[in-house]
This record gives structure tokens, C-alpha cells and sequence, in this order.
């Protein structure tokens, strides 16, 4: 195990993120809670330098993350969970018993297929769209143009225009309600997601919650949902957090995000009436 853990440390590690991004968080989670140590590098996703040929030339598709081990190049952030834990194997992030391997499966695929997919309509109007409200249409027509899939595009301009009244933002909410559901339900089996020990079901679904907290909507996901507001509790106490999530950003993005944090509270309280 020694042996293991000197490789785990050598190896040059490389983590190309953006803060604000769940599936980054994820990978830094990971990496937190076996103590690998990483290296970083910002790819600044509101001005799309991940649609810049350099960055596209290490993630065809333009996402974050990547990540660099050693001499591999990794992308897909469930991949990439899925090299650290094969990498270094302890502490397991995989439960030992075979249903509680399943169960931890069906959460990294909730993530991938529905919750990920949905995040979008609210985390673009608050993270992204305060910084392209100056841009006129020619220029966001020009950087829309680089992105290649073309469902992707036409929601990114849908929530570049209408902001929380675009239909993405409803589903978003929908589904992230339903998500939190469905943590509550297994939260009452078990103590963690996938059973009695922390895994990567937690560290897949952690993100959102933390994210949209610090959207401002703590209270609203965990209103009715106690046992998510205690794993959250229990989460942010692990010494993988501070690492994990951390929010570095020049004060007027934070400030761009505070001010739609506030209309997202408007949306909410008009919704709910
Ligand atoms: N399936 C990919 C999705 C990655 C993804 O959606 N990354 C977002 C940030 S969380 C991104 O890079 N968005 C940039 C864009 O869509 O232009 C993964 O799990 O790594």
C-alpha cells in the first residue's frame, strides 16, 4: 500500500476547471478525499475559451473537465472518477457490497442523463448570462457558431435571451426537485446515497446541492427534505469540502452572480403563487 500511495503522489496530476461546474467538482472531490495533490489550470468558460482550438484539441466536445495524469489525458467526468478510484484504490469511494455498487451506479447515471443535462437552465442565467448582457447579437452569434452540437447551441442562446423565463429553466427546477425527492427517499435506508460509507453517488450528486446553495436556494431545496439537509451537513464537514468546492472568482463576476441570485429569488416567489 505504501508503494501505491508514493506512485499516487509522483505522478503529475493536471486539472483543466472552471469553478461553478458540477462536473469539475466532482474530480475535485475525488482527488480531495484520496489526498491527491493536482496541479490547474482556469479554462474560462463565460468567454468560451473551451471552444478555443487548443483546449478542443484535449476535449473534442469542449467541456470541462480534463485532466491530465501522468502521461494520460482524461475526459467525462464519471470516466474520470472512475480512473482516480481504478488509480488509487483507497479510501475506496466504492461500497463493497454488490447492490450497493448498483445503487451507487443508477445515481452516476441520474447525473449524467437527467440531472446534468437539465442543470443548464439554471445555472446559465445566473453564472454565465450577466457577463454576455453587453455583447450585441453578432458577437454571441459568433460564439455560438463554435459549438458544433446544435441542441446545445439553441439552448444556450434560449437562456442567453430569456434568462429564468426561458422553458429550460422550468424543467431545471423540476427535475432538481425530483432529484432532491429521490435523495430524501434514500436517505431514509441508508446513511449515505449508496449505503453506509461515502461514495461516489455522494460526490456525483454533492455539486448541485452545494452549487445551487450558493445560488441562494438552500432553503428552498431543503424545505420538507430533512435528511438531505443533514447528509448535506454531514458532506461540508468532510475534509475533502474546502478542497472539493471552492468558488474563486474576481469580485464582479461575484457580484453579476449575486445580483441574478436575486432575481432567481423573484422567479421562485413568483412561481410558487
Ligand atoms: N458529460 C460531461 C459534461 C461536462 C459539462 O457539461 N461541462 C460543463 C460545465 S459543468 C461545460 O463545460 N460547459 C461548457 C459549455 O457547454 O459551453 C462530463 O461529465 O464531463
Amino acid at each position: 500500500m505504501a508503494a501505491e500511495r508514493d506512485d499516487r503522489m509522483s505522478t503529475p496530476v493536471l486539472l483543466y476547471h472552471y469553478p461553478l461546474s458540477p462536473c469539475c467538482d466532482k474530480v475535485r472531490l475525488a482527488l480531495a478525499e484520496k489526498g491527491i495533490a493536482w496541479q490547474e489550470t482556469m479554462v474560462d468558460l463565460a468567454s468560451k475559451a473551451n471552444l478555443a482550438p487548443d483546449y478542443l484539441a484535449l476535449n473534442p466536445k469542449g467541456y470541462v473537465p480534463t485532466l491530465r495524469w501522468g502521461e494520460e489525458l482524461l475526459v467525462e467526468s464519471t470516466a474520470i472518477l472512475d480512473y482516480i478510484q481504478a488509480a488509487c484504490p483507497l479510501p475506496s469511494l466504492v461500497p463493497e457490497a454488490p447492490r450497493e455498487v448498483a445503487a451507487m451506479r443508477l445515481w452516476l447515471k441520474h447525473v449524467d442523463e437527467v440531472l446534468h443535462p437539465a442543470w443548464p437552465g439554471l445555472a446559465w442565467p445566473i453564472a454565465v448570462r450577466p457577463r454576455w448582457l453587453d455583447r450585441s447579437p453578432d458577437e454571441i452569434e459568433a460564439m455560438l457558431a463554435a459549438l458544433l452540437d446544435p441542441a446545445r447551441r439553441d439552448r444556450q442562446r434560449r437562456l442567453l435571451k430569456e434568462g429564468f423565463g426561458s422553458p429550460d429553466t422550468q424543467t431545471s427546477f423540476r427535475v432538481l426537485a425530483a432529484t432532491l425527492d429521490q435523495l430524501e427517499k434514500a436517505l431514509e435506508r441508508r446513511a449515505w446515497l449508496a449505503g453506509d460509507s461515502f461514495s461516489l453517488a455522494d460526490i456525483a450528486l454533492l455539486p448541485y446541492v452545494q452549487i445551487a446553495s450558493f445560488y441562494g436556494i438552500e432553503a428552498w431545496m431543503l424545505e420538507g427534505r430533512p435528511r438531505v439537509g443533514d447528509w448535506f451537513a454531514r458532506c461540508r464537514a468532510r475534509p475533502s469540502w474546502q478542497k472539493g468546492t471552492e468558488i474563486h472568482l474576481p469580485p464582479e463576476r461575484l457580484e453579476g452572480i449575486h445580483r441574478a441570485s436575486a432575481e432567481l429569488q423573484q422567479f421562485l416567489a413568483a412561481s410558487a403563487t
